[in-house]
């Protein structure tokens, strides 16, 4: 069999007021507009998708907070309703996936080989958390992918960020190894915002954009700053930056899933492509595109 290959590799927010902006069939909540720069970005990121062809998606979401190792999703087939616990006003959203199993359980044996607790969820009334569901909509809104959906071990939380750093790398290995073993063409992407601190009032119009910005300038600061790192293809700073810019920026990255996603990408040095940032009640988004490497 033929080495399997990592096709493309994003960073990819799940903010649910872009799918509730899109109004898509699945979604039920109607809007007028909103958070268009965004919107246009991910137009940007799924025509790369779309280009690379990719035969499966492997997603960490920040949202499927598991205390005890990580989980992946091991049923072929979900189907429900995911309703946003913060939004339920703008997040109501009807979603279809299929899962590789194969692949999922490939990186959850690789991933228990190397050491870390793992395993397989096989719950079939498990209702998928909106952060896999958002980005995986805003990246391949047809659904026509499988994915491999892993959760976010609270590794910060219960340990500390050098501990995550190291989880991360570890995890991402295994993910490497499983994927060239797969022989198939994958694109991994992390699911998270970078700064995220949340505006404290809410319109009652949810798409007026005059309320949308930024709330901390040091946020903002820090945003460029990664941002501009991953621009020049300086990857491994980015790394040595994440405990003290998830701290000070209070970022999604506390989740991992963007130290996941590096390593995965064999820490890149190539630059990558940013095809927005925008703000979503006050957190700070970049969607970025990094390309594949070979195995
Ligand atoms: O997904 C989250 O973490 C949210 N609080 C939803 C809204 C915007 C996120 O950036
Ligand atoms: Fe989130």
């Amino acid at each position: 069999m033929k080495t399997g290959e990592i096709v493309l590799g994003a960073l990819a927010p799940h903010p649910p007021h872009l799918v509730y902006a899109e109004n898509p069939p699945q979604n039920e909540p109607r809007a007028e507009c909103g958070w268009e720069t965004l919107r246009w970005a991910y137009d940007g990121l799924r025509a790369s998708v779309r280009a690379a062809k990719p035969e499966v998606i492997v997603l960490m979401s920040p949202h499927w907070r598991t205390y005890v190792g990580f989980h992946f999703l091991g049923l072929p087939h979900f189907k429900g309703l995911s309703v946003d616990p913060i939004f339920p006003n703008l997040f109501r959203y009807q979603y279809d996936l299929k899962v590789d199993v194969p692949l999922a359980e490939a990186i959850c044996q690789a991933t228990a080989q190397k050491g870390l607790a793992a395993k397989m969820m096989r719950n079939p009334d498990y209702r998928i958390d909106y952060g896999t569901i958002v980005s995986c909509h805003m990246i391949n809104p047809a659904w026509d992918i499988p994915i491999v959906g892993i959760s976010s071990h609270a590794v910060s939380a219960y340990f500390n960020f050098d501990v995550m750093e190291t989880t991360m790398k570890t995890l991402a290995e295994a993910t490497r190894e499983a994927i060239a073993k797969s022989g198939q063409r994958v694109a991994v992407i992390a699911s998270n915002s970078l700064s995220h601190r949340h505006f404290t009032t809410e319109s009652d119009v949810p798409e007026d954009m005059s309320r949308e910005h930024i709330y901390h300038h040091g946020q903002y600061l820090w945003d460029m700053k990664m941002i501009e790192l991953m621009r020049q293809g300086r990857a491994q700073e980015v790394l040595d930056l994440m405990t003290d810019f998830t701290e000070q920026a209070t970022a999604e990255t506390d989740s991992g899933a963007l130290s996941w996603l590096l390593h995965t990408l064999n820490v890149p040095t190539s630059p990558a492509k940013i095809h927005g940032y925008g703000s979503v009640i006050g957190t700070g988004n970049a969607v970025v595109e990094w390309k594949g490497v070979a195995l």
